[in-house]
């Protein structure tokens, strides 16, 4: 822990396993039930929604309904805490698309895939509101057809960034410039797997920074860290927001 005490500026790179004790599955278990036969990366294709438009959107209407009801937890609340604490000098890059950092608080967050909460039509990417998602009612096995954009008729597709698609280059940048800048890398809740925001911790790396990685199991990037931290995300965040936002 007290290789974050000298930290002037913190980037926290989050994933899936930020969000899981707030009751959201993570990516690689979010496949639960009605899904369990699908590998995340066929449903989370643009392929795969156009194959099969009414799985693919009733997954993510499953999902969206499940952040809407999830809390953020007390590791949610501890970021929030370090943000007030280093004010402009910490930033939360997440690959996550439920929005949970903002929900508990955190003023500075960079959304790198997208967000559950936006929709638009898939061929011209006119906005579609999320109520009228939220109102729409599956014909059963988890399956929820689409509607169709009021505008041009297209299908409409959850706003989040699918595999082979590229990140929006706003928030890419912003990362890029995050990453070589901070002098803290704090890496929690992520395998590490999915570029090229598993990249963000050795760009930082490369330029000076120590890296921390809060995660229950071991990941690819636990043998080029600073420090391994094996612990949940709701444990072992209020725990460092206590030691460095009470430090005398
Ligand atoms: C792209 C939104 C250009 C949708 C997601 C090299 C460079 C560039 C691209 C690639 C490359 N190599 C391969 C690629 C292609 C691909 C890729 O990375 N594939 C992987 C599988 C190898 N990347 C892309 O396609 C990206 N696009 O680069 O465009 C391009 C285009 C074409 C060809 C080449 C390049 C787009 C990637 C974004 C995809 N969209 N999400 C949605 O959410 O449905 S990715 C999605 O999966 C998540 O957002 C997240 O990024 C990823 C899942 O990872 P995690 O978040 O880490 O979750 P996971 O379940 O895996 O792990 C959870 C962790 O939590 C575990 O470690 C667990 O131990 C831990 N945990 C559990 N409980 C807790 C906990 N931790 C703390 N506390 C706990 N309580």
């Amino acid at each position: 822990m007290d290789v974050m005490a000298p930290a002037k500026r913190i980037l926290v790179l989050t994933g899936a396993g930020m969000s899981a004790e707030s009751g959201i599955p993570t990516f690689r278990d979010a496949l639960t039930g009605l899904w369990a036969r699908y590998d995340p990366e066929e449903l989370a294709t643009e392929a795969a929604f156009r194959q099969h438009p009414a799985r693919v959107f009733g997954w993510y209407a499953w999902r969206l309904a499940l952040a809407r009801q999830a809390r953020p937890h007390a590791g949610y609340r501890a970021l929030a805490r370090l943000g007030d604490r280093y004010g402009g000098g910490l930033v939360v890059v997440t690959q996550n698309v439920d929005g949970l950092h903002r929900r508990a608080g955190s003023r500075s967050v960079v959304e790198l895939h997208g967000s559950l909460e936006a929709f638009r039509c898939v061929d011209h990417g006119h906005r579609f509101p999320t109520e009228e998602v939220l109102r729409l009612r599956g014909g059963g096995a988890g399956e929820l057809e689409p509607p169709r954009c009021g505008e041009c008729g297209s299908l409409v597709r959850p706003g989040v960034v699918w595999f082979g698609e590229v990140l929006p280059e706003p928030a890419l940048r912003r990362a890029w410039c995050e990453a070589r800048d901070t002098d803290t890398a704090l890496v929690v809740g992520t395998s590490s797997l999915v570029y090229p925001a598993a990249a963000i911790p050795g760009l930082a790396a490369a330029h000076g920074a120590r890296v921390i990685e809060i995660n229950p199991h071991r990941t690819p990037l636990s043998e080029r860290v600073d420090l391994f931290w094996q612990a949940g995300a709701g444990d072992a965040l209020p725990v460092l927001a206590a030691r460095l936002c009470d430090a005398p």
